[in-house]
C-alpha cells in the first residue's frame, strides 16, 4: 500500500466539486486516510510548493492557492501515486485525457482544480505536511 496527497484547489471547492471528486476517488479504489478543509497562509502555500520557487508562475500559483479554502486528503491504495495522477490528468487541462478531473473541471494550466503527488517520496512528504501525526489515525 502507498500514500499520496490529493488537494482540491480553491476553484474546485468554490465551484462545489468536492462531492464529485470524493465520489470518483472512492470509486477508483482509494481509501481516505485523512481529510481536512484548510485555507493556506502564504508561508504554508510557499512551503508546499517550495520546489517551484523561482519559476515564472510561482507568484500566481501562491496567490491562487491562498485564494480560498482547499480540501487536503491523504489517500491510500496500491500504486497510489501513479493511479491518482491517472485520475487527475495532465497539468494543462487542454492536454488532459477525457474523463480526468482536470479535463472536466480545470480552467487552464494554472487553475487546474486538483493536485496529486508526483512521486512516492512526495506522497509521503505531502501527506505529512497536512497530517503531521498519522493519516491512519484520521489526521
Ligand atoms: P502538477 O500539478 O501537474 O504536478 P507542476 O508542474 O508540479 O504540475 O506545477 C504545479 C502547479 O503549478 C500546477 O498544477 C499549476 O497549478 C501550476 N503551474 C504549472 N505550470 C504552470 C505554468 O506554466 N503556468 C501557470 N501555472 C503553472
Ligand atoms: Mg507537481
Amino acid at each position: 500500500m502507498e500514500l499520496t496527497c490529493l488537494l482540491i484547489k480553491p476553484d474546485g471547492v468554490a465551484e462545489a466539486h468536492i462531492g464529485h471528486i470524493i465520489t470518483r476517488i472512492e470509486k477508483e479504489g482509494f481509501t481516505i486516510r485523512g481529510l481536512r478543509l484548510i485555507r493556506l497562509t502564504r508561508s504554508q502555500a510557499e512551503a508546499f510548493y517550495a520546489i517551484h520557487r523561482g519559476r515564472a508562475f510561482f507568484e500566481d500559483l501562491i496567490t491562487y492557492m491562498m485564494g480560498g479554502p482547499i480540501v487536503a486528503m491523504a489517500l491510500e491504495r496500491d500504486d497510489a501515486v501513479e493511479q491518482l495522477r491517472r485520475v487527475i490528468g495532465a497539468t494543462d487541462p487542454t492536454e488532459a485525457e477525457e474523463g480526468t478531473l482536470r479535463a472536466r473541471f480545470g480552467k487552464d494550466i494554472g487553475v487546474n482544480t486538483v493536485h496529486g503527488s508526483d512521486s512516492v517520496e512526495n506522497g509521503i512528504r505531502e501527506t505529512l505536511f497536512f497530517f503531521p501525526v498519522s493519516p491512519s489515525q484520521g489526521g
